[in-house]
């Protein structure tokens, strides 16, 4: 973490080509991420895609398959929608052992508000079929996975929604990220938001919709990110999807330095994905003690909410653990232990910050 490199925007450099950078989290203080500090992740290089010649087609089990240029799109009714996306991956630094793929901190998260067509009202006009189970979403960037293992030809990004989720109206088929048009590096001109689940079903440089009658077995959903379901005592290979309940702690930074007997601010973001965040609990003792920190923000399904807890640090210098856990609307907790089924994935446990109290008060 000492040798960290920035981009210009002041984002975490984690791959340089294809992009992978990360937002620095401690730098959260607003509601929305700054489109210039949101994260980006991209597995293949950027496609570039024409205004003035883009087309996107939906298709597939529909009885009347269509295509849309950007204008038409444009004029259909939009809709405006703040939603948190996060990586499947963030977080993966802080696994033990180590597993492959970017070795994301706290920041492969962001809160951004997206305008867009929803995706219901595309499926309308095309006449979804009865018996379609599922909408497949294709991105125009093609090339081969840096991941293990590899498919054995260059596959393009394509993910597929449930048929369930896809018909929901949270679900958009964006052009605009924070009231601008979508920037290039987040799918312009045209990308879908999939509030509620993990990033990769956010398909950014979106070129077409199909419907689809049989489960889709893509490589992303059933090789990558994927994680082990058992089903009557079997293991299954199952795409992801709803993100899991998760707070992160934005400051202090890990081994930040604190004065003592100060009251120093907490802070943090915490989601909830089809659920909604309903209280914050931070430790400063490692998870004897818990406190109930202070909500920023309101519930906004599908958003996150900032928090924060004003801390007495204790007078006595050493190492101190600090943890937040956030409860939903069920009443559950996040876990103290990453679940194994997932691999490097929805990385929700509580994440331990490790400050030092020094100095003289
Ligand atoms: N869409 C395409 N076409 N190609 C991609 O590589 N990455 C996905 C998703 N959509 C990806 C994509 C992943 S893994 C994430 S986390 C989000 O985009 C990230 O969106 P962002 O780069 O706008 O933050
Ligand atoms: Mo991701």
């Amino acid at each position: 973490m000492n040798n960290t490199r920035y981009s210009s925007a002041g984002l975490i450099i984690r791959q340089r080509e294809p992009k992978n950078l990360e937002t620095p989290f401690d730098r959260i203080d607003s509601y929305l991420t700054p489109t210039a500090l949101f994260y980006i992740r991209s597995h293949f290089p950027r496609p570039t895609l024409d205004r003035a010649s883009y087309q996107l087609r939906i298709d597939g089990a529909v009885r009347h398959p269509f295509a849309l240029n950007y204008e038409q799109l444009r004029n259909m009714p939009s809709e405006t929608r703040v939603a948190t996306l996060e990586c499947a991956g963030n977080s993966r630094v802080f696994l033990v052992p180590q597993v492959q793929g970017a070795q994301w901190e706290l920041g492969a998260a962001g809160n951004a508000e997206w305008t867009g067509v929803p995706l219901r009202a595309l499926l309308e006009r095309a006449g979804l079929a009865d018996d379609a189970c599922e909408i497949v979403l294709e991105g125009a960037d093609r090339g081969a996975p840096k991941e293990e293992p590899r498919p054995p030809n260059p596959i393009s990004y394509v993910w597929s929604l449930p048929r369930a989720k896809a018909i929901q109206p949270e679900v958009l088929i964006a052009y605009q990220m924070n009231g601008q048009d979508l920037p290039l590096d987040h799918g312009f001109p045209v990308r879908a938001i999939v509030p509620g689940h993990y990033g990769m079903a956010s398909v950014k440089w979106l070129t077409r919709i199909e419907a689809v009658r049989d489960p889709f077995h893509g490589y992303w959903q059933t090789t990558d990110y994927a994680y082990w379901a058992l089903t009557n005592g079997k293991p299954v290979r199952r795409a992801l999807g709803e993100m899991k309940l998760k707070s992160e702690i934005a400051r202090p930074r890990i081994y930040e330095t604190l004065v003592p007997n100060r009251i120093y601010t907490v802070s943090g973001a915490a989601w909830a994905g089809e659920s909604d965040v309903t209280e914050i609990q931070v430790s400063t003792d490692g998870g004897l003690a818990w406190a109930e920190a202070e909500f920023l923000d309101p519930v906004r399904r599908h958003a996150w909410r900032r928090w924060k807890f004003d801390w007495l640090t204790p007078k006595e210098p050493g190492q101190y653990t600090l943890l937040a856990r956030a409860k939903d609307a069920s009443g559950a907790f996040q876990p103290y232990d990453h679940d194994q089924a997932y691999g490097g994935y929805a990385i929700n446990h509580c994440l331990s910050i490790e400050v030092f109290i020094e100095g003289s008060g």
